[in-house]
């Protein structure tokens, strides 16, 4: 009998089909069966588990600010520190707001410290039209007590790296990636003890948010995200093409809005700072909320679903600077270098995030 063979292509149309017209536990299925998709469960559930180690390097930023706060609600985490970096807000900022929201949290123990104040070769680009003058804006905080860490950010992400045994430290990426590639940079060693990367940033089906092909945290740096995608680190990415799928709708809002505690009211307001700005510009009912996905993605990496593919930066095109060229149909001989996530549970992620937020 004569075997008929599916193109990689027909394959992957079919899973799309697939998932158009089935529930997710059928799209999985058939994934699985096709060999089209990897799914991701063999992490969860982590409880049982002990904590996994992350660093959180970000740019805070509303959507950073609830993400810090769902780590720090999750015993399935331990976080060493927060690195910031300048990104949605200028530096002076980003590591001030994360200090705030530590101490939203209850945790004033967590170390906090600064590091890049612009990217590795060109001016910062912030997104002060999103975030608003503080970076945070939507409530009002008050101003930090706790001190911000003197050592600098990359000599910490490299001392912590090399004082942890190999393969037990995660970095969650939620801004540009200056701080990452330039510890890398400086000590080449720590690519092989860094256990992964999970980072937000990229676009490949949603294009872009900053330029019509350029996702704004490789955008801002494109040459940083060009050493951490070339540095052989296991390394998965959450762009658009997930974070346009979680939705932060009115309902969901809401349920934030009506946890016990201050939390809930703070990230609903964030969420409605934003929301006006996303509202328009993608007419979607609700914002989309970026950085939880990274933390969402640790927790529960059974919501997701992606592909092993290549990814190169675009770094010299002035049209198309901070591209994440995606290789997903596999059209090139490329080495695949990155896990594309393309697809989420978004209301599963939601109840994840209102579950953890509920908890502080
Ligand atoms: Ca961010």
């Amino acid at each position: 009998m004569k075997k008929v063979r599916l193109s990689e292509s027909s394959q992957t149309d079919m899973a799309i089909d697939i998932f158009k017209a089935f529930d997710r536990r059928a799209f999985i299925q058939s994934m699985v069966a096709i060999g089209g998709l990897a799914t991701f469960g063999a992490n969860w559930p982590a409880s049982a588990q002990q904590a996994r180690k992350i660093i959180i390097d970000a740019d805070p930023g509303q959507d950073d600010a609830i993400a810090i706060l769902v780590a720090l609600a999750s015993p399935e985490l331990s976080v060493l520190g927060i690195t910031c970096v300048a990104g949605n807000a200028p530096l002076a900022l980003t590591q001030k707001n994360a200090r705030m929201v530590c101490e939203l949290a209850g945790r004033p123990d967590i170390l906090v410290f600064a590091g890049a104040d612009r990217p590795l070769k060109r001016p910062l680009v912030t997104a002060g039209h999103l975030h608003g003058h503080t970076g945070l804006d939507g409530y009002t905080l008050p101003d930090p007590t706790m001190p911000l860490q003197s050592q600098p950010a990359v000599e910490f992400i490299i001392e912590t790296l090399r004082r942890e045994p190999v393969g037990t430290v995660t970095i969650a990426a939620l801004g540009p990636l200056t701080n990452i590639a330039t510890a890398l940079q400086r000590a080449p060693d720590i690519a092989g003890r860094i256990e992964e990367i999970v980072m937000m940033g990229g676009a490949y089906f949603e294009v872009g948010n900053i330029t019509p092909t350029a996702e704004f945290n490789v955008y801002v740096d494109p040459d940083a995200a060009q050493v951490v995608f070339a540095s052989g680190i296991k390394l998965t990415v959450v762009p658009l093409d997930v974070t346009h799928q979680v939705l932060a709708t009115a309902a969901r809002a809401q349920a934030m809005r009506n946890l016990p505690g201050k939390v809930g009211i703070v990230a609903a307001s964030w969420v409605d700072f934003f929301e006006r700005f996303d509202k328009e510009k993608y007419g979607a009912d609700g914002a989309p909320i970026h950085d939880p996905c990274v933390i969402g993605y640790l927790l529960r990496p059974d919501l997701f679903s992606g592909r092993l593919v290549n990814v190169e930066i675009e770094t010299v095109s002035e049209l198309t600077v901070g591209m994440t060229v995606t290789d997903w149909w596999r059209v090139t001989r490329r080495v695949p270098n990155a896990t594309f996530l393309r697809y989420v549970n978004a209301q599963g992620l939601f109840d994840l995030i209102i579950e953890r937020l509920g908890r502080l």
